[in-house]
């Protein structure tokens, strides 16, 4: 089974949209391995947004991303990834569809609600970040048998 980091960022949290946010993934099958709630450091997220450090939004991602709380998880099943990201929807908001959660309830890409690896290196590589292996959890979900053929 595959694992993917999502975030839902300070915008999400402060709009009061964890639990939809945490509701659509379970619903979709996906298991929540590891979550946390906390504010980002700042080394952390500039670790984390490290791709896009000489992109001219570069100060304002970080400095949103570190703004409030957000919550971090790691999430898995098949094909996580593409999946999440999927749910996600695309990264500006005008042109996510509805249904996904930016196509739901963003309109802004400086606040777009949601973050989700864009593949599984990647996932690999952000867990790391914001997890340490203890806190992530091995379980069965009972629904499993009915989820996957
Ligand atoms: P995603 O979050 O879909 O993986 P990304 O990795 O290209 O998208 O960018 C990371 C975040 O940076 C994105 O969620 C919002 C912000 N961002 C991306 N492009 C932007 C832009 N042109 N202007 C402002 N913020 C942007
Ligand atoms: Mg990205």
């Amino acid at each position: 089974m595959e694992q993917t980091y999502v975030m839902v960022k300070p915008d999400g949290v402060q709009r009061g949209l964890v639990g939809e946010i945490v509701s659509r993934i379970e619903k979709r099958g996906l298991k929540i391995i590891a979550m946390r709630l906390n504010v980002i450091a700042e080394a952390t997220a500039k670790e984390h947004y490290g791709e896009h450090a000489e992109r001219p939004f570069f100060p304002s991602l970080i400095e949103f991303i570190t703004s409030g709380p957000s919550v971090s998880m790691v999430v898995e099943g098949k094909d996580s990834v593409k999946v999440m990201r999927a749910v996600n929807g695309a990264t500006n908001p005008v042109e996510a569809a509805p249904g996904t959660i930016r196509g739901d309830f963003a309109l802004d890409v400086g606040r777009n609600v949601v973050h989700a690896s864009d593949s599984p290196e990647a996932a690999a590589r952000e867990i790391a970040i914001h997890f340490k292996d203890s806190e992530i959890a091995v379980y069965s979900r009972i629904d499993e048998v009915c989820l996957y053929e």
